[in-house]
């Protein structure tokens, strides 16, 4: 299934945020149920360099994927769907201009300005034209006061798929303690406040869970795509758990001896 297709269902889908530079974590990402993968170029460690094995690594795999571009710049952003993205998300999309900026990257004109030379895209996506730019997945991320402020005028420009939530930023812009649940109130209602509008025009919206549970209570608000958690945090917290809980084992033996 490609993204595009996927998107069209419009149904609750979950995903796996690679951050790992590495085409086997993003090969197991791609083949672990997900319905789609997001490769973070932003955070992630990953350049542009290790992009491409892991976009390659993924379509082995069902689940199809996103990129998360650097920054909404249209270089970055062009060079990711010639290495054959199939969708970006775009982060701190801020006013209406930024939001033209982010889709006129994602489109061939006249609907955008993205320049012409999808090396990898043409060789891998069998109906590839130029009129079939528009397949491509454009989320904007809203992040920021700013953001919010603005958030009606972004959700009327024509060609955004979907909003993703960086609930982090939106925290950090607010000044008030971040959690992924909208542990603070002004945080949650903001929150609550973007999925409403999204809701009401029918544009998918989508948030970082970190946990199944928070996925599920975001699920439940209307979020229609739902990042789980990332490959180094789950890593990380397997492995912490693996060390902590093999030592309380031999404490608890010595304690018996
Ligand atoms: C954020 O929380 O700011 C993100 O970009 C996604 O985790
Ligand atoms: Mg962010």
């Amino acid at each position: 299934m490609t993204l595009r297709e996927l998107w069209d269902e419009g149904r609750v889908s979950y995903g796996a945020w690679c951050t790992i530079p590495s085409s086997w974590t993003a090969e197991i990402a791609a083949r672990s149920g997900y319905d789609w993968v997001c490769i973070d170029t932003q955070h992630g460690l990953i350049g542009y360099d290790a992009m491409l094995p892991m976009l390659q690594a993924c379509a082995n795999g069902p689940a199809p994927t996103f990129v998360r571009v650097p920054w909404n710049s249209p270089p970055d952003i062009m060079k990711t769907l010639d290495a054959g993205a199939e969708g970006v998300i775009v982060p701190m999309v801020n006013s209406a201009e930024e939001a033209r900026q982010a889709v006129g990257a994602c489109r061939y004109a006249p609907a955008g300005f993205r320049s012409m030379g999808p090396t990898r895209a043409r060789v891998v996506m069998p109906d590839y034209s130029v009129q079939s730019s528009g397949n491509v997945v454009c989320v904007v991320m809203v992040e920021t006061k700013e953001a919010l402020a603005n958030l009606e005028a972004i959700l009327d420009v024509p060609g955004i798929d979907g909003v993703f939530i960086g609930p982090n930023d939106l925290a950090v812009s607010m000044g008030v303690t971040s959690g992924y649940k909208g542990e603070h109130p002004d945080h949650r209602r903001a929150m609550e406040a973007v999925v409403a509008s999204c809701t009401k025009r029918n544009i998918p919206a989508g948030v970082m869970c970190g946990t199944p549970e928070t996925a599920e209570q975001w699920r439940r608000e209307g979020f229609r795509f739902l990042a789980i958690e990332s490959d180094t945090r789950l890593l990380a917290q397997a492995s912490e758990a693996a060390a902590k809980r093999a030592k309380e084992l031999a404490q608890q033996l010595a304690k018996q001896a």
